[in-house]
């Protein structure tokens, strides 16, 4: 699992954006975000690269959670 700080998701809608970027490179990929923390899991194959960089095309800044 993949765990991604993005620190300007606020909100329902933004959890739903940064869902669905997730989904659209890896359709099978299960994301789990957390508004409390800012905070979104993520289970997928795809490299993590790959799923920040679509995180980040849809407005959102993510970084990878140590
Ligand atoms: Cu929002």
């Amino acid at each position: 699992m993949i765990r991604f700080e993005v620190p300007d998701m606020t909100c329902g809608h933004c959890a739903g954006t940064v869902e669905k970027a997730i989904k659209a490179v890896d359709p099978n990929a299960s994301a789990n975000v957390d508004l409390s923390t800012k905070t979104v899991s993520v289970e997928s194959a795809i490299a993590p690269e790959i799923i920040s960089a679509s995180i980040a095309d849809a407005g959102y800044t993510p970084s990878l959670a140590k």
